[in-house]
């Protein structure tokens, strides 16, 4: 066994060695102009063509403005590097697009778009709207695809402030379980380091802050340290992972905050029914009787309408809603599981959940919540929830969750497995109604829920259901 592993440290040791022998091109950016000679775009042509990785580097210097989106056509790797440059654009599109799923590192630079919209001023109507950055990966990319954005900001698109995307369906991808498409093998691994995503996804419904779509094998990874997600209008940080694979995420002193105001309640409360939800008894309203999907809105995806029906076709009860967004929302389906932790976040007045896991099919949630608060957000301000085979572990520690519209923190495990939450010197108040809605554990269909309580102020209660409190 032990030369084994001395073989295989010593491929590792050579395998490195090989990487950082591999030659560099770096070119210098000279010009902020749009286009031409020194400038950023000639230098991403330059960089496209070279079969070894580039680094482009930006002489200090004015912003540089653009009209069409910066491209990088390579597949080698790329790093731009700035010290705290803009590039800024007054048009609707995307600034920097990397199409063929090359490594991208992004370090000191701010992107800039036009901003001014809201969903009386959409941006998707005469195009697609534009994205701060925008990774595509090819459907037979092997990976894994490395993002990393250190000291980088992306403020004013219309639609997702990062992208990376893995998906056959590219913008028609979907989310969560009505997800769709085909992806490569390849996984997708996000490191942002001092990251601000500000005011971005106001032009078009459904466009996070950073959003990564993985399909296929493969999973997703995503670190966010000391970095900032606020007032995007859908999801700060949206992360679905469709297929097989796992999601991986680790949160450090980091906000999420005044997300998922698009379908803004204040602009489409006047286009939902003056009866927005309503029960009949059986045999009485017909499926003709009640009112049917909302056509006249600004954005009408934005207007989600349920209906139920008795065995007998007649209504049972309908619903209409607005489709509001969280802080942070993961969404892990088919095989493999969804592993998260939180150290130092503040999650607050997000327009639905403040923080929002799901998990489908075989695997686990495994989460721990340590200094982390949830506060003012219009649903619960901790959400789990897991389906299918497999268990929910949970450890929240010195947390809290406050004057949230639903639930403080929530755990629900159904099917298969078991749920184990334990939480210490944690406090919640004034979460929905206050009548038990501080903690809530659920434990359905087969396993085993325990729930352990340590040193902790649950002023508005527990709620637990096949859990036992320990
Ligand atoms: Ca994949
Ligand atoms: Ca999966
Ligand atoms: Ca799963
Ligand atoms: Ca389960």
């Amino acid at each position: 066994m032990k030369s084994h592993l001395l073989t295989a440290t010593a491929i590792m040791l050579l395998t490195a060695g090989l990487a950082a022998a591999q030659p560099v091109e770096t070119i210098i950016v000279t010009s902020a102009a749009d286009s031409g000679p020194g400038s950023l775009r000639a230098a991403l042509a330059t960089a496209a063509v070279s079969e070894t990785p580039s680094q482009i580097l930006l002489a200090a210097g004015t912003p540089v403005a653009i009209e069409t989106t910066l491209s990088y056509e390579g597949s080698a790797s790329l790093s731009i590097v700035g010290t705290g440059q803009m590039i800024m654009t007054g048009n609707n599109v995307t600034l920097i697009a990397v199409p063929n799923g090359a490594d991208l590192t992004l370090t000191g630079l701010t992107l800039v778009g036009p901003g001014g919209f809201d969903i009386n001023n959409r941006g998707d109507l005469d195009g697609p709207a534009g994205k701060g950055l925008f990774i595509g990966v090819p459907i037979d990319a092997i990976g894994p695809i490395h993002l990393n954005l250190t000291d980088v900001t992306v403020k004013n698109v219309a639609g997702h402030g990062v992208h990376i995307s893995d998906c056959s369906l590219a913008d028609a991808c979907g989310g969560g379980a009505g997800g769709g498409g085909d992806g490569s093998p390849a996984s997708l691994v996000i490191n942002a380091t001092n990251l601000t995503i500000d005011g971005v996804g106001y032009g078009r419904f459904d466009a996070d802050g950073l959003r990564a779509d993985e399909r296929g094998p493969g999973s997703i990874t995503f670190t966010a340290i000391g970095s900032t997600f606020h007032g995007v209008g859908a999801d700060g940080v949206e992360l679905d992972e469709g297929d097989a694979g796992d999601i991986t995420v680790l949160v450090v002193d980091s906000v999420f905050s005044a997300n998922g105001n698009y379908c803004d309640p204040s602009v489409l409360g006047a286009f939902l029914p003056d009866q927005a939800e309503a029960a009949f008894d059986d045999g009485t309203t017909a499926a003709d009787a009640i009112p049917g999907p909302i056509t006249d809105a600004p954005d009408n995806a934005c207007i989600e309408r349920e209906v139920d029906f008795y065995d007998s076709g007649f209504v049972a009860e309908y619903a209409f809603g607005l489709d509001l967004d969280d802080g942070i929302d993961l969404d892990e389906a088919g095989d493999g599981s969804l592993i998260a932790t939180m150290l130092g976040a503040r999650v607050a007045g997000n327009l639905d959940e403040g923080i929002d896991f799901d998990e489908e099919g075989a695997g686990d949630i495994h989460v721990s919540f340590v200094a982390t608060s949830a506060e003012e957000n219009t649903d619960d301000g901790f959400k789990m929830s897991e389906y299918g085979a497999g268990d929910v572990t949970g450890i929240i520690d010195h947390s809290g969750a406050r004057a949230n519209g639903g639930k403080g923190m929530v755990f629900e495990e159904e099917d298969a497995g078991d749920v184990a939450v334990t939480i210490t010197n944690v406090t919640t108040a004034n979460n929905d109604d206050s009548d038990d809605t501080g903690v809530e554990v659920v434990q359905d269909d087969d396993g085993v829920g325990t729930l352990t309580v340590v040193s902790s102020d649950i002023a508005d209660g527990f709620d637990v259901e096949g859990v036992t409190v320990q």
